[in-house]
């Protein structure tokens, strides 16, 4: 099954946007298979954010991510890394619709709230990056008499 990494950034967590966030994912019909609320360190973030090592907005960008708790998450479903995308909306919450997770709670692009991988390859090297193995479930839903 199709995983991808999904952060909540410390914007998202002061503004208490984790229960809202998860929701939409719940929602969306994909299945929780990680999840963790961590303080990001500086050697993490920099490992994270490599590609934009050379841009001007790199020491801001690392310092924002340590700054406080991130809620980090793995979500798993066909085609989860694209969809988990269109859910979040564009990098920049003036240009991300109404209806995504940046376009109806974010305002400036260097706090947008959450984080998704944007291919599958980043989809693998952020999970093993945040995650152990142990730290990843997988289940099946159960036939019960207590689901009604
Ligand atoms: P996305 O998170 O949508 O994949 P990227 O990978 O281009 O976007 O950017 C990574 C992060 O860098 C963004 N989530 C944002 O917080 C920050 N960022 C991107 N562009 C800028 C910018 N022009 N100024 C400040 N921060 C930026």
């Amino acid at each position: 099954m199709e995983k991808t990494f999904v952060m909540v950034k410390p914007d998202g967590v002061q503004r208490n946007l984790i229960g809202e966030i998860t929701k939409r994912f719940e929602r969306k019909g994909f299945q929780l298979v990680g999840a963790k609320l961590m303080v990001v360190s500086n050697e993490l973030a920099q490992t994270h954010y490599a590609e934009h090592k050379e841009k001007v907005f790199f020491g801001d960008l690392v310092e924002f991510i340590t700054s406080g708790p991130v809620f980090a998450m793995v979500w798993a479903g066909e085609n989860v890394v694209a969809t988990s995308r269109s859910l979040i909306g564009k990098t920049n919450p003036s240009e991300a619709s109404p209806g995504t997770i940046r376009g109806d709670f974010g305002v400036i692009v260097d706090k947008n709230i959450i984080h998704g991988s944007d291919s599958l390859e980043s989809a693998e090297r952020e999970i093993n990056l945040f995650f152990k193995q142990d730290e990843i479930v997988s289940y099946e839903k159960q036939e019960s008499t207590w689901i009604y």
